[in-house]
């Protein structure tokens, strides 16, 4: 008789890193903060922490856009946090999975750079290029009429090779070729075996079945009538080679090292679908999360992802029926898990948050329900405290920050129909991804023990003037007592050094002899830049080194 693997008994636990624990108070979440907490999530019972995406990005997706699979984002940590990490977790018994997306990169991945460089780059075939296509009027149009899931067309142009790229995410997350053995091997060693050589246990593979795409490129049909883009989900999802590909990847990479992996296979719906990707005997994945429970109320993928749509419970009952039951006399095994970092908070939208006696029972009532369920369960951060959504009357537009919510936001608003942006603003109140987004709530202090605040530090700190003599830079360092007690940085004082442009000229910082790198704990120059007062479309063009006129920035120093 075969040993129970552990990942069938054991409870994972996602940390979503921007909103878990804040150390150095730069308002994001920290690996660092993890670290803190793991001795919480060892209390709590978890057995595995999945770390939702903490590489290199510009950020466009959280994450979800990788620029460097390599290296950690400067606010997260660094690679030898995540070292320490990977023993915190082990010499508690417990394991740690990394999310792996390797179905596009960010655009400012190198791999990207060298693909658009040129039609003869040897990256070139590594994302997918295909030339424009014109109307009887001679306007270029995309190579088929696809739309991607953050609304818009699957397609780019881009100027510099007069091709279009395939992105069925954002503009800025192009697809990886995966029908290129190289891009496949690059793959495999630099996204899996570097992590998995430095103790990682596995991953959560991030939209594992859209790694094949149908190369004949047919336009989908017109499903919604009137619409540029249409819904064409058969042309990615579960794609011709998609087994071969991931056969490939458990053989060369997870086999050999043992790693357990969940994959996330969204517009699956057939369990004989699913079944070829968890089958034991198939040698692919461990498990997958299907996706009908917790899409439940959306009014399907594309372009209905934000109307919100009532369902009685009878229909949530039936889905759970049909994926608790499918695996009977079947070699494969399943997941339970109601939230993730892509969907409003479970007690908002299967049970009731409208009182703190129904909050309480639904959310315990929501927990019992899982934990009976047949699978491994998976814990999102939050939801062993019963975390809500964001109030209703947050403003979208100021609150939420979402790529996917943005855009659905704007193109519901660009359609002009005054019931279509209403519902979509129902909808995004109640299915958003910001809601799962927000700051873990800790305790009842101030920013609920997530990050503190920076008002004492400048209504209390210590004054410091920097550059006395200077006629057009005012600077000072405010310095203020540190840490409270507890603290995982408790020996470190908090510090901010503010830079001011007293001037209408532009002004040099080196020229005026000022170093924001070498000021007493501003190591991190411009990486840990907190405010400036630069409206955000002229921020990409802010140079490191010139204040522009009467331009001002705060540095924040650990
Ligand atoms: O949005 C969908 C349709 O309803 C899904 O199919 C979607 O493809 C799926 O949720 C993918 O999510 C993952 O990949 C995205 C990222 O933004 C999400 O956060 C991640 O979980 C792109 O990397
Ligand atoms: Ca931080």
């Amino acid at each position: 008789v075969g040993k129970t693997p552990w990942w069938k008994e054991a409870v994972f636990y996602q940390v979503y890193p921007a909103s878990f624990k804040d150390t150095n108070n730069d308002g994001w979440g920290d690996i660092p903060g993890l670290i803190a907490k793991i001795d919480y999530l060892h209390d709590l019972g978890v057995d595995c922490v999945w770390l939702s995406p903490m590489f290199e990005s510009p950020q466009k997706d959280m994450g979800y856009d990788i620029s460097d699979y390599q290296a950690v984002f400067s606010r997260y940590g660094t690679l030898s946090d995540v070292d320490y990490l990977i023993s915190a977790c082990h010499t508690r018994g417990m394991k740690l999975i990394l999310d792996l997306v390797v179905n596009h990169t960010s655009d400012q991945h190198p791999w990207f750079q060298e693909s658009r460089s040129s039609k003869t780059n040897p990256k070139r075939d590594w994302y997918m290029w295909k030339p424009a296509r014109y109307d009887a009027n001679g306007n270029r149009m995309p190579p088929t009429n696809w739309r991607s899931y953050f609304a818009g067309p699957t397609w780019t142009w881009d100027e510099h090779t007069q091709e279009y790229y395939l992105h069925l995410y954002d503009t800025s997350q192009p697809d990886l070729n995966w029908e290129n053995p190289e891009c496949r091997k690059a793959i495999y060693d630099e996204a899996m075996r570097f992590w998995l050589d430095r103790g990682v246990d596995g991953f959560r593979i991030d939209t594992v079945n859209k790694y094949s795409k149908r190369v004949d490129f047919p336009d989908a049909p017109v499903t919604m009538p009137g619409e540029t883009d249409q819904p064409a989900p058969e042309m990615w999802c579960n794609g011709p080679r998609i087994h071969e590909f991931i056969r490939e990847m458990n053989e060369q990479v997870l086999a050999p090292y043992n790693a357990v992996s969940v994959g996330e296979l969204s517009n699956t719906p057939l369990p004989e679908q699913v079944l070829p990707y968890v089958s034991a005997a198939a040698k692919e994945l461990d498990m997958v999360f299907e996706f009908s429970t917790i899409r439940l109320g959306t009014g399907g993928p594309f372009h209905g992802k934000y109307l919100y749509r009532e369902f009685p419970l009878s229909e949530l009952k039936q889905y759970v029926a049909t994926w608790q039951q499918w695996l009977e006399g079947t070699d494969g095994w399943h997941t339970v898990f109601c939230e993730n970092h892509d969907n409003g908070r479970a007690v908002s939208r299967f049970g009731d948050d409208s009182t703190a006696e129904a909050w309480e029972a639904s959310a315990k009532t929501i927990a019992l329900w899982q934990a009976t369920l047949t699978g491994t369960i998976f814990l999102y951060q939050g939801q062993e405290i019963g975390m809500v959504n964001m109030p209703k009357d947050w403003p979208i537009e100021a609150e939420y920050k979402d790529v996917e919510s943005l855009n659905f936001y704007k193109e519901a608003k660009a359609s002009g129909d005054v019931e279509r942006i209403r519902k979509t603003e129902e909808g995004l109140r109640i299915l958003a991804r910001d809601h799962s987004r927000i700051p873990m709530q800790w305790d009842a202090s101030p920013n609920s023990g997530f990050t503190k605040e920076y008002s004492g530090l400048f209504v209390h700190g210590a004054f410091r003037p920097v550059l006395q003599e200077d006629e057009t830079l005012f600077v000072y360092v405010k310095d203020d007592q540190g840490f409270e007690e507890g603290d995982v940085q408790a020996e470190k004082r908090r510090k901010a050094l503010v830079v001011m442009n007293f001037s209408g000229k532009p002004a040099n910082l080196q020229e005026h002899n000022l170093d924001v790198a070498a000021t007493p704990g501003c190591k991190h120059g411009e990486e840990r830049l907190l405010v400036t007062t630069l409206r955000k479309k002229d921020m990409s063009s802010m140079e490191a080194g010139t204040l522009r006129p009467w331009e001002s920035r705060v540095y924040l120093s650990f």
